[in-house]
């Protein structure tokens, strides 16, 4: 194996992870859940579940990852005791990054599809949502278009981490995680000044005991905990692998704090993007799926931006934006992925990239398929892309989540002692004592119960 790499700095650190955290999840994801389940009251139920859930998960995985100095693909080896099982848990881990990239560049290909099209000009002069529709349709439809997106991210992405950790991944991410601030900034203080933003701001920031009721409590809280689970890719080693990366001189529960802080940020603000301009040029959002379903960014919030002036800067700018949030993702999910191989073989990173780059494009095929060819095509009711998505955020991000909790707080996995030692070393706030009985029994309880409602 190489000798490892690090980051040239604590700034590169914190960007990177929170580049692996925010992503489609919560420009995509986030706002149409948020809409399709009534507003307010998801999001507070979704920041409760960041605080129980997110911040103590993403502290085990970092102590993980930094106390091997490894990926998911052998930290359980390096730190299990003689004769333990937990390195079992490399395979989850594996098959989770890459079921995650084996739709999410799919989709990251879609942003990329829209912004030429905005930036060309060429969807600007269609207004209407069912004409955006068919549009949509026809795009997910045309196999050697999709081909080209999905293979074009992966090729893009890959070349960026084949440079390295420093010299591509860091250097790359850190300059798109800046931009990405501003665009949203700029994006987000330009919809608060249109007519309806008021509206917009109370249907999302205002509670309604009516529309929780309307969207049913259930649902609500279970959506907002998978939604949890997967902004912050917590429970399959991506946000370990960083942790591997840095040295003890921060405590790493200031380091989770400002990463799910950066994350929700990008979230809630995505929020102030899309929903006063859908109150102002699209009288809200209903709870209608094919209102906030899938397409929502490529039909309804489309025919905003061609609807409103300046729309097709506005556009251009809006789909650039989405690129950056999920090529940080795809990158600091591919350099996972890449360390899984330099751990495992005594390939070097050129020539594992090269490999994963044709891997990948293979396994890309049956979630783009099943949008065309295979469309037919269900395993238990779902497409293939559908199911990639389920098998991912509702069954391996709670397991895994689960596995570092127990390994970090029990005597038969790592331990609570030594967990705690490195979760508390360096400067920062330091995680507390009482914490040990949270994290050993009520945060596994509320995970199993999470895992249950998801599946079933
Ligand atoms: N955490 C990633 C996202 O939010 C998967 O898109």
């Amino acid at each position: 194996m190489d000798s490892r790499e690090s980051f040239s700095s604590r700034l590169g650190f914190i960007l990177i992870s929170a580049g692996c955290a925010i992503g489609l999840g919560n420009v995509y994801r986030f706002p149409i859940t948020t809409g399709a389940y009534g507003g307010a009251f998801f999001v507070l139920i979704y920041i409760a579940f960041l605080i129980l859930l997110g911040i103590p998960i993403m502290t085990a995985e970092l102590a993980v990852g930094r106390g091997s100095k490894r990926s998911i693909a052998s930290s359980f080896d390096v730190l299990e005791k003689p004769g333990q099982k937990w390195h079992l848990m490399k395979y989850l881990g594996i098959a989770g990054n890459y079921l995650l990239m084996m739709f999410y560049t799919t989709i990251a290909g879609w942003m990329v599809i829209y912004f030429i099209r905005y930036l060309t000009g060429s969807i600007c002069d269609i207004k209407e949502v069912s004409e955006l529709g068919n549009q949509f349709g026809a795009t997910i439809s045309n196999v050697p278009l999709l081909l080209g997106s999905t293979f074009a991210v992966i090729l893009v992405c890959f070349g960026i981490c084949s440079l390295g950790l420093q010299k591509g991944v860091e250097r790359v991410t850190k300059w798109m995680m800046v931009v990405l601030f501003v665009l949203m900034f700029g994006l987000a203080i330009y919809s608060l000044t249109l007519s309806n933003a008021k509206e917009g701001l109370a249907f999302y920031l205002i509670p309604s005991a009516q529309r929780l009721k309307d969207a049913g409590l259930g649902t609500v809280i279970s959506s907002a905990m998978g939604q949890a689970f997967f902004t912050l890719s917590i429970g399959i080693g991506s946000i370990a692998i960083f942790g591997s990366y840095i040295g003890k001189e921060r405590r790493l529960l200031g380091e989770s704090l400002t990463i799910v802080s950066l994350d929700t940020l990008v979230a809630i603000m995505a929020g102030l993007i899309i929903f006063p301009a859908a109150f102002t040029y699209n009288n809200g959002v209903t709870a209608d799926a094919g209102t906030v379903g899938a397409g929502f960014l490529f039909t309804t919030l489309s025919s905003i931006f061609n609807t409103m002036p300046g729309g097709r800067l506005v556009g251009t700018l809006f789909f650039l934006f989405m690129i950056f949030a999920a090529f940080s993702t795809v990158i600091a999910v591919f350099e996972n992925i890449i360390s899984f191989w330099l751990e495992l073989t005594k390939l070097k990173r050129a020539k594992v990239s090269v490999i994963n780059v044709i891997l990948l494009m293979v396994l890309s095929l049956p979630a783009i398929f099943s949008l065309n060819i295979w469309g037919n095509v269900t395993i238990g009711g779902k497409g293939f892309m559908d199911l990639e998505d389920f098998v991912v955020s509702n069954v391996l991000l709670p397991i895994g989540s689960l596995v570092y909790v127990l390994f970090c707080s029990h005597k038969f996995g790592w331990g609570w002692d030594k967990y705690f030692a490195e979760v508390n070393s360096g400067k920062g706030p330091a995680v507390p004592k009482w914490l040990k009985n949270y994290m050993k029994f009520v945060l596994p309880a509320i995970i199993f119960v999470v895992l249950l409602i998801s599946i079933f």
